[in-house]
């Protein structure tokens, strides 16, 4: 009754990378957000800030009950578990997990702690291609536009599937 299907970008460029992915899905799991799809993993240059270490990033496909703010504190506690310190200099930086939300059903969020749709999501290939993996038929809301139509300007970022 009421699930909402919400799709969730997974992020590691610190330590056992791949382990890190593999917790924060188990978290996930536990705290009642069933993993309906999950993309390959893959590759990724780091985008915003250059200087820092390759991601491995993913995004999953998820069924919940919680409300966005929920959903958002409970993404920040598994954060927390896994080992991520936020440092207020460097919030673009590297990081053992992050976690966001991208969409969120079909609605729009726009307060000062969450944004929803994800506002960087359709400039970033590292989130456009895993997401189009699992959802290539995904539309933004309100809009409809087809989340495909975004990919061809990020094709200069570099990403590969992890093997
Ligand atoms: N996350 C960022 C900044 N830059 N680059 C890649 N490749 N992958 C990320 O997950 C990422 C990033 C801020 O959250
Ligand atoms: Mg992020
Ligand atoms: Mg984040």
């Amino acid at each position: 009754m009421n699930e909402k299907t919400v799709y969730l970008s997974l992020g590691s460029n610190l330590g056992e990378r791949e382990d890190r992915l593999a917790q924060a899905l188990s978290a996930l799991e536990r705290e009642e957000v069933s993993v309906a799809a999950r993309s390959s993993i893959y590759e990724t240059e780091p985008q915003d800030i250059a200087n820092q270490p390759w991601f491995l990033n993913m995004v999953v496909e998820c069924r919940t009950r919680a409300l966005p703010l929920q959903l958002m504190n409970l993404l920040l506690r598994i954060e927390r578990e896994i080992g991520r310190v936020r440092h207020a200099t460097l919030e673009r930086g590297p990081r053992p997990i992050d976690l966001d939300i991208l969409l969120f059903g079909n609605a729009v969020i726009a307060m000062p702690q969450l944004t929803v749709p994800h506002p960087r999501m359709l400039e970033r290939r590292f989130v456009l291609e895993p997401l189009l993996e699992i959802a290539p038929n995904l539309r933004l809301p309100v809009t409809g536009q087809p989340l495909r139509a975004y990919l061809a300007a990020t094709l200069d970022q570099q990403i590969r599937v992890k093997r």
